[in-house]
C-alpha cells in the first residue's frame, strides 16, 4: 500500500503519532531501584501528551519538519488531541509537573491515581453565565496501556473490581521512563449521564471512575467522593504491597521499598488501608504495622482555608467502609492516650475525623507548598503539631516543568534563549541566571519584547479563529487564569475594570490600550463564585460594545480555561495577577509559569509570589496590599468592616454601586448582581476592598511604567533570568533528599 503524507487527515497522522510514541515509549525500561517512590493523587492534571512526549524523545523539530515537507501542521494535529483534564487546578497540574521531574531526574517515582473517564467539566457561558458539560477525554486511540493488573477492593455492602491502566511518563531526553498508574472501575457505565453532567450519584457499582468531584461539590455526591477515595488507596496500597514483594521486602522491611507521597488529604486513607492490610493479610500486630506505615508516609498540605480542609462524618465513613473505621479508632485511641488536646485529636467531638490530623501523626514528614505558607502552618493553623512535631515539618516551594511552560509553550522565547545561554537551562533552570549578562544588551532587549508581540499576535489569531475574540495584540495583556474563588478575588479585578470603564468615559483615556483577560472554571456548587463569573461576562459586554470605551479597553473572560488555553495565554501576557487576599493561595503555580515567560507580577504578598520579590526584587514587581500578619490579625479581632470601608470612601462607593448600576442590570440577571453586591457590603469575607484602592493604583502604575520600553523590557528579562528557582526539578531534589531519603 502506497500512503502519501501529503493526503491523510489531521486526525490519521495523530493516531500514527500516538502510536509511534508509544510504541517508543514501550520500548524504554522503567526507572527501577529498591525503594520506589509512590506520588498519590486524586489529579494529575497532564494536558495533551503528544507534544511534549515528542519533545522529551527529542524528535519535536524532525516530526514537525518532515510534516511540513508534506504541507502538515503539527500545530494543527496537536490540536486534534483530546486534552486529559485530571485534576481540578494547581494541585493536579503540581502532581503532573512532578511525574516529569521526576522522570527527567532519573527517580524511580510513579504517580498513582484513578481512571476518571470523564475530567473535569467543559465551561461554556450561555446567557452570561457557566454550562457544564461531560468532557470525554479517552478516544478509542488514547494514551492509556492495559497491564492486566486487577484488584479486590471491599465495602460495607459489595465489593469491586479495578482495573490498571498505565500512562508512560517520559524524561526529557532520557534513556528510562516512569508510569502514571490510573485505577479504573470494571463494569463503569457511561450511559448514566443524564442532563449535563447530572448522573446517578448512588450507581455507585457503576459511576466510581466517571467523574472527577470538582471540588466544593454538593452533599449528594459527598458519599461517592469517599468511594472515590477508598477505592484509589486501596487499590495503590495492595500494588505498592505487591511490587515490594517482588522486590524482595518481607514487608517488616517496607520502608525500604516504597515511600508513599500523599497530595493533600485525598488519599490520606491509604495510612489505614495500609494498617488494615498488614494486620489481616500479613499477620504483623497492629501496632508493628503502625510503625512500619508511619516510617513511609509523607503529607503535603496544599491549603490554609479551614472550611477547604476535609473532614468526614463518622458515621458517614461507616456506611462505606466500616473496616476502615475500626483502623481510624484505633488509631485515634493510641493518639488520644498520649495527647488529651481535643486539637489533636482524629476525631473530634463531633464525630468528625480529620484527615490532615491522620497524615501528620503517621507521617514522617508535613510540607507546605511555599516559604510564607509553611510559616502560617507552623504558627498558626497547625500550631499544635508543630509543637509535639517540630521535625516533621518543612517547606517545599512548588515548581514547574519547563519542558512544557517554556520549551513547548513558548518555542520562541525558548529557542532564542538557546541562542544566548545554550540549552542546559532545560535540565539545569540555575542557568537561566547568565541571561543577566545581557540586561543592558538593547538588542537583545528588542528582541525579547519582539518575541512577546509575535506570541500576542499568535494568541490573537487562535481568539479570533476559535474563540470569534479580536484581541489586540498591540495592546498590554493583563491575565489572571486560575480557578474562580473568592480568596483569589477576581471580583476585585472587576471593579478595576469598572474603574477603568468609567475614567475612559469621563475622558481620561490610557497612553495605550489596555486589554485584560481573565479565564477559570467556578465550582458548579459555589453561588458567589458564579456571580463573580456573571459580573465580569456582563462587563466584558459593557466594555466591548461601548464605542467610547473599546477603542481604549477591552475585556474578555474566554471560557473552559485549561492547560491547552494556558498554554496559549502565558507565553502572550505582560502582566501577571496574583491578587489574593494575603495568607490564603498557599503558592500559586502560575505566578511561577507568568514570570518565565517574561510576564511582570502584579501581585500581592501572597504564596509564592513572595518568594518571586525576593529574587527579582521590588522594582521589578508590583506588590501592594496588606500583608498576611495584618490579614491575620483582622480575622483574629474580627475587626474587618467592608461596610466601614465603603462607607468612608467615595471611590469605593462609586465602583461597588456600579454592579447594580441600571447600566449593568440591563444586561445581567439582578439576582446574581444582587447577591454579590450585598455580598462586598455585608460580609468580603475575603477582604476585597481592604486592598481595593491600592490595587488600583499599582495597576496604574504596571501601565504607566509600560510606556518607559526600556525599563520593561529590562524587567522582563530579570524576570526570566530568576526564574530558575522555580523549576519542578529542584523542588523534586529536595523531596527526594529531604523526605524520600533517596
Ligand atoms: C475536596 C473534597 C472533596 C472534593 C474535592 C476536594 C478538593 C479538590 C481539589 C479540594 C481541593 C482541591 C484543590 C486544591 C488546590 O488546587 N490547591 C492549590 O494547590 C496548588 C499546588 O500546591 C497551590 O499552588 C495553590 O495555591 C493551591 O490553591
Amino acid at each position: 500500500m502506497n500512503i502519501n503524507l501529503a493526503d491523510l487527515s489531521d486526525q490519521k497522522i495523530y493516531d500514527i503519532l500516538l502510536t509511534y510514541v508509544k510504541y517508543l515509549a514501550n520500548d524504554l525500561p522503567q526507572n527501577h531501584s529498591k525503594k520506589t517512590v509512590y506520588y498519590v493523587s486524586a489529579e494529575f492534571l497532564i494536558g495533551k501528551l503528544l507534544s511534549n512526549n515528542l519533545i522529551n524523545l527529542g524528535l519535536y523539530d524532525d516530526v514537525k519538519d518532515t510534516l511540513a515537507e508534506y504541507g502538515q501542521s503539527l500545530a494543527r494535529i496537536e490540536a486534534v488531541e483530546p486534552e486529559p483534564s485530571l485534576g481540578n487546578g494547581g494541585l493536579g497540574r503540581l502532581a503532573a509537573c512532578f511525574i516529569d521531574s521526576m522522570a527527567t531526574l532519573g527517580i524511580d517515582g510513579q504517580g498513582i491515581g484513578l481512571n476518571y473517564h470523564c475530567g473535569l467539566f467543559k465551561q461554556i457561558f450561555k446567557s452570561f453565565k457557566q454550562e457544564t458539560v461531560p468532557d470525554f477525554w479517552q478516544d478509542e486511540e488514547n494514551w492509556l496501556d492495559e497491564t492486566g493488573i486487577r484488584y479486590l477492593v471491599p465495602f460495607k455492602d459489595f465489593t469491586l473490581h479495578s482495573n490498571l491502566k498505565q500512562i508512560a511518563v517520559l524524561g526529557y531526553k532520557k534513556e528510562t521512563k516512569n508510569v502514571l498508574n490510573l485505577f479504573d472501575l470494571e463494569g463503569l457505565e457511561t450511559g448514566l449521564i443524564k442532563e449535563g453532567i447530572q448522573f446517578d450519584k448512588t450507581a455507585i457499582e457503576k459511576n466510581l471512575t466517571l467523574f472527577l468531584y470538582p471540588d466544593d461539590s454538593d452533599k449528594a455526591g459527598q458519599r461517592l467522593r469517599i468511594f472515590q477515595e477508598y477505592f484509589m488507596v486501596s487499590n495503590a496500597a495492595q500494588f505498592i504491597i505487591d511490587e515490594a514483594i517482588k522486590k524482595g521486602s518481607h514487608l517488616s522491611d517496607l520502608q525500604d521499598y516504597a515511600y508513599i507521597q500523599i497530595n493533600d488529604t485525598h488519599p490520606s486513607l491509604i495510612i489505614p488501608e495500609l494498617i488494615r492490610l498488614l494486620t489481616d493479610h500479613h499477620d504483623f500486630s497492629f501496632l508493628e504495622a503502625v510503625n512500619i506505615v508511619s516510617s513511609m508516609v509523607g503529607y503535603t498540605n496544599h491549603t490554609i482555608l479551614a472550611e477547604a480542609l476535609e473532614t468526614w462524618d463518622l458515621d458517614e465513613l461507616d456506611a462505606v467502609i466500616p473496616h476502615i473505621v475500626d483502623v481510624i479508632k484505633a488509631l485515634d485511641s493510641l493518639i488520644k492516650k498520649s495527647y488529651s488536646d481535643d486539637k489533636l485529636a482524629i476525631i473530634d467531638k463531633n464525630s468528625r475525623v480529620h484527615m490532615a490530623h491522620l497524615d501528620i501523626h503517621f507521617a514522617t514528614s508535613v510540607n507546605g507548598v511555599a516559604a510564607l505558607h509553611t510559616e502560617i502552618l507552623k504558627s498558626s493553623e497547625l500550631k499544635e503539631f508543630y509543637t509535639i512535631y517540630p521535625e516533621k515539618f518543612n517547606n517545599k516551594t512548588n515548581g514547574i516543568t519547563f519542558r512544557r511552560w517554556l520549551e513547548f509553550a513558548n518555542r520562541p522565547l525558548s529557542n532564542y534563549l538557546k541562542t544566548l545561554i545554550g540549552d542546559e537551562f532545560l535540565t539545569d533552570a540555575s542557568q537561566l541566571e547568565k541571561l543577566l549578562a545581557y540586561q543592558n544588551d538593547r538588542t537583545v532587549l528588542e528582541e525579547l519584547d519582539q518575541i512577546k508581540f509575535q506570541n500576542k499576535q499568535a494568541l490573537s489569531d487562535y481568539l479570533k479563529s476559535e474563540k470569534g475574540i479580536d484581541f489586540d495584540p498591540n495592546s498590554i495583556l493583563a491575565i489572571q487564569i486560575k480557578r474562580f474563588h473568592e480568596y483569589k478575588r477576581q471580583q476585585m479585578n472587576a471593579l478595576y475594570c469598572i474603574y477603568k470603564y468609567l475614567e475612559i468615559k469621563k475622558g481620561n483615556l490610557p497612553k495605550r490600550k489596555l486589554t485584560i483577560i481573565l479565564a477559570g472554571k467556578a465550582a458548579p456548587a459555589y453561588t458567589i463564585a458564579q456571580d463573580i463569573i456573571h459580573l465580569i461576562l456582563c462587563l466584558s459586554h459593557l466594555i466591548n460594545n461601548d464605542p467610547d470605551v473599546s477603542p481604549y479597553f477591552n475585556l474578555y473572560l474566554i471560557d473552559n480555561y485549561n492547560v491547552s488555553l494556558a498554554e496559549k495565554l502565558i507565553p502572550a501576557a505582560d502582566i501577571s495577577e496574583q491578587i489574593s487576599l494575603a495568607s490564603k493561595e498557599a503558592s500559586g503555580t502560575g505566578n511561577m509559569k507568568l514570570m518565565l515567560n517574561g510576564a511582570i507580577t502584579l501581585g500581592t504578598s501572597d504564596g509564592a509570589n513572595v518568594e518571586i520579590v525576593d529574587l527579582v526584587g521590588q522594582d521589578n514587581s508590583y506588590i501592594f496590599g496588606k500583608s498576611s500578619e495584618e490579614v491575620i490579625n483582622y480575622y483574629d479581632k474580627e475587626s474587618y468592616s467592608s461596610y466601614k470601608l465603603y462607607k468612608n470612601s467615595q471611590l469605593i462607593r462609586e465602583l461597588v454601586d456600579f454592579i447594580v448600576s441600571d447600566r449593568l442590570l440591563e444586561i445581567g440577571d439582578s439576582e446574581n448582581l444582587e447577591r454579590l453586591y450585598h455580598e462586598l457590603l455585608e460580609k468580603d469575607w475575603f477582604m476585597t476592598l481592604l486592598d481595593l484602592e491600592e490595587y488600583i493604583s499599582c495597576k496604574e502604575k504596571a501601565f504607566k511604567d509600560y510606556e518607559n520600553r526600556e525599563k520593561w523590557q529590562k524587567m522582563m528579562l530579570v524576570n526570566i533570568a530568576k526564574a530558575g528557582y522555580f523549576s519542578s526539578d529542584r523542588t523534586i531534589a529536595s523531596y527526594a533528599k529531604d523526605i524520600w531519603k533517596i
